[in-house]
């Protein structure tokens, strides 16, 4: 049986519900392509900053058993560089969406209203960061994400979403959900890494990463019940206008149909596709849709945040 997997966020038509996250692989023109080439339903850009950046010092990623701890500080080509390539990217035939990373609410205004007159599909602005030294993840500061959605939602027509850090109390998911009601965003996309964790070597006797003395954004396995709870709350704190991308810890289809299951419209792949490369959108994809027809479900609505209450 065929299951359709096709979806859309903010009136963008994606061919499959798998797509990458900004994050591994999507910096440079030749990762760009290849996530283009492959069964990824979108082109997701590493997030840009208002200059070329190097990021932190190395060693500033490794691998875990059940994930990664990147802190990569935010290296980037510099926003001007991807706004050269959406023509090229959007030739290759699949919706684009730029993330941006502004230090500031000036920065983000200005990266956006230069997407916005660009030919990308959707504005993802990225809330939490957690890996520049001396600088807070924005989406834990409520104040602040309310004043820069007022200045950034009123910067053209394109689709603005945000992507979200994680949360762990409910006053959290319920303050964040009310100012987003407010503004006339698009999508949410939970959870980034959870930041400033600690992987301790116990022969070295150090860090296993270097910058911000070894804290890191932890990714993989470890964060998928954490990215699924927020999925899961802000999908029953929002209205339907507010769409959610689900990113954690998705290796397998039947990862991606949990995520399914607390909400999502669609999920961003980010450590598997570090690890494994830019074939793991079509296998976990023909892995969501042989779970999803042994189970009789044609399409992705007759399971969208149909959780079952116990
Ligand atoms: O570049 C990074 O270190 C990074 C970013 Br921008 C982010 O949003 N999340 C993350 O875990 N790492």
């Amino acid at each position: 049986m065929q299951v359709d997997l096709s979806t859309t966020i903010a009136g963008v038509q994606l061919d499959s519900y798998l797509m990458n996250a900004s994050g591994p692989k999507c910096t440079t023109w030749d990762e760009l392509e290849i996530v283009a080439q492959s069964a990824s339903a979108a082109v997701v850009t590493k997030s840009c900053t208002i200059e070329f950046r190097e990021g932190n010092p190395e060693p500033r990623y490794s691998d875990l058993p059940l994930g990664s701890i990147p802190s990569m500080g935010l290296p980037n080509l510099g926003y001007k560089a991807y706004l050269e390539m959406v023509p090229k990217l959007k030739a290759l035939g699949k919706p684009v969406v730029v993330s941006i990373s502004g230090f500031s609410i000036e920065d983000n205004i200005e990266m956006v209203s230069a997407f916005q007159k660009s030919d990308v599909d959707l504005i993802e602005v990225n809330f939490s960061c957690p890996n520049i030294p001396g600088k807070a993840q924005v989406a834990y500061d409520f104040e602040q994400v309310e004043c820069a959605l007022k200045a950034l939602t009123v910067l053209g027509d394109k689709p603005i979403g945000i992507k979200l850090a994680p949360y762990f109390d409910m006053s959290h998911f319920i303050a964040m959900a009310n100012i987003l009601k407010k503004f006339p965003v698009k999508f949410i996309t939970c959870v980034n890494s959870i930041g400033n964790t600690l992987i301790i070597d116990p022969v070295t006797e150090s860090p296993i990463i270097k910058p911000k003395g070894g804290f890191g954004g932890l990714c993989g396995d470890y964060i998928k019940p954490i990215g699924l709870a927020n999925v899961r709350a802000f999908r029953e704190l929002l209205t339907d206008d507010i769409q959610i991308i689900g990113v954690g810890g998705i290796k397998n289809g039947v990862d991606a149909f949990e995520y399914l299951l607390a909400g999502a419209d669609a999920v961003q792949i980010a450590t598997c596709f570090e690890k494994e490369g830019a074939n793991c959108f079509e296998r976990i994809e023909n892995e969501l849709a042989a779970f999803m027809a042994n189970k009789g479900y044609k399409k992705l609505s007759d399971a969208k945040g149909k959780l079952k209450p116990l």
